[in-house]
């Protein structure tokens, strides 16, 4: 079993009802198992600006998956949800990404770990410190 952590965002359609449907999905997916969930915050748009606020949340999660089977499961849950990939940083209705996986580090094609950019994104970090203080601590600590 490994600890994971994700960070899920959303701002088309219904966003909390978006997000409460991934969060249930994410804990009936095989080898996937809830154990904290963050409060849902209000966030600006980060990067591409001129789209409507998001609403974010933090998991932890306790999974027997390795990281790229998690990531096709997070994936299918997105793609069953009707994410549509049409703009790079653009509107979606769920996007779930992997902040980290213990403290595991790789570079490859189909995934980064810990993801990219969460140490600079405080829709990522906000609702992470809710529920795993050390890990957040990790992640800006090892890019300063
Ligand atoms: N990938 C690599 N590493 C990871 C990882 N750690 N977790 C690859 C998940 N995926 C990872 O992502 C593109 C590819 O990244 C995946 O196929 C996977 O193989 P995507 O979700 O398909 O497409 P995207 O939207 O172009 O990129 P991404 O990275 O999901 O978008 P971002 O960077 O997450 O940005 N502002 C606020 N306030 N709140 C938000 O939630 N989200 C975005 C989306 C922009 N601005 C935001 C928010
Ligand atoms: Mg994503």
């Amino acid at each position: 079993m490994a600890r994971a952590w994700l960070s899920l965002g959303a701002n088309l359609g219904d966003a909390p009802a978006n997000l409460a449907e991934a969060v249930r999905r994410i804990g009936e997916a095989d080898g996937v198992a809830v154990v904290a969930q963050s409060g849902m915050i209000t966030t600006k748009p980060w990067g591409k600006t001129d789209q409507p606020d998001f609403l974010n949340l933090a998991l932890e999660i306790n999974t027997a998956l390795e990281p790229l089977p998690l990531l096709d499961a997070l994936q299918a849950i997105e793609a069953v949800m009707g994410r549509e990939r049409l703009e790079h940083w653009g509107p979606r209705v769920i996007d779930i990404d992997i902040v980290a996986y213990e403290r595991l580090e790789m570079d490859t094609a189909r995934l980064t770990l810990p993801h990219r950019y969460a140490h600079e994104r405080d829709f990522v970090l906000d609702p992470l410190r809710e529920i795993a203080p050390a890990v957040t601590e990790w992640l800006t600590s090892r890019r300063r």
